[in-house]
């Protein structure tokens, strides 16, 4: 648009020069004066502006619509109303509570529990459904590959409480007992260290968060 008015206006320029000595001319009343002919180019341009405006309009609506859908979209992107984003937060995942009260039942050669999260303080219900007499002994950590005082056995140095802590040292076939404990934040092992009963599978991993 603005090369045309340029254009324009030279080419005005270019028509002027020629009429600018004949004003100087005697006799030459009928042809306008530098000052009409400047006024007649200016309305000229101005009458070429009007009409590249017109002609332009549908096209700067269009631009002006473009932009605004385009704000708009990314305002609904990018606001961050709290009751939005609360709506489409995913819901928080089942969290398993721990558990005070735990089931476990021993047998040849397993032992089952009904939690693995476990509270601080904690009791753990054992069950001998075996044929053979079983043990109920908590370490903290992993004792798998540790030597204990006996063959077949794992080692019982990080018992609980120490070398006197809570233990169930004999369950008898078809017998229940109950051991509480307390329990720092970690995890631990529990099993029947038995000669070759903690190898034969008789353990399980928990731990208290
Ligand atoms: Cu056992």
């Amino acid at each position: 648009m603005a090369t045309a008015i340029k254009e324009r206006v030279e080419k005005s320029h270019d028509e002027l020069d020629p009429l600018i000595g004949k004003t100087e001319a005697p006799g030459a009343s009928p042809i306008p004066t530098p000052a009409q002919q400047v006024r007649e180019v200016g309305r000229s341009v101005g009458q070429d502006l009007q009409i590249a405006f017109y002609r332009s309009f549908p096209y700067m609506v269009v631009i002006l619509g473009l932009g605004l859908v385009t704000m708009f979209g990314l305002w609904a992107k990018f606001s961050t109303h709290p009751q939005a984003k609360a709506i489409s937060a995913p819901a928080p995942a089942h969290r398993i509570l721990p558990a005070h009260s735990v089931k476990v039942v021993e047998g040849e050669m397993f032992l089952h529990t009904s939690a693995t999260q476990v509270a601080g303080k904690v009791t753990f219900h054992v069950t001998n459904n075996g044929g053979m007499h079983h043990e109920f002994v908590i370490v903290s950590g992993d004792p798998a590959g540790t030597k204990g005082d006996e063959p077949g056995r794992v080692s019982e140095r990080r018992h609980i409480g120490g070398d006197e802590g809570p233990e169930i040292g004999d369950i008898r076939p078809g017998q229940t007992k109950s051991l509480t404990v307390r329990l720092a934040p970690g995890t631990y092992t529990a099993m029947c260290n038995l000669p070759g009963h903690y190898m034969a599978g008789m353990h399980f991993k928990f731990v208290v968060a």
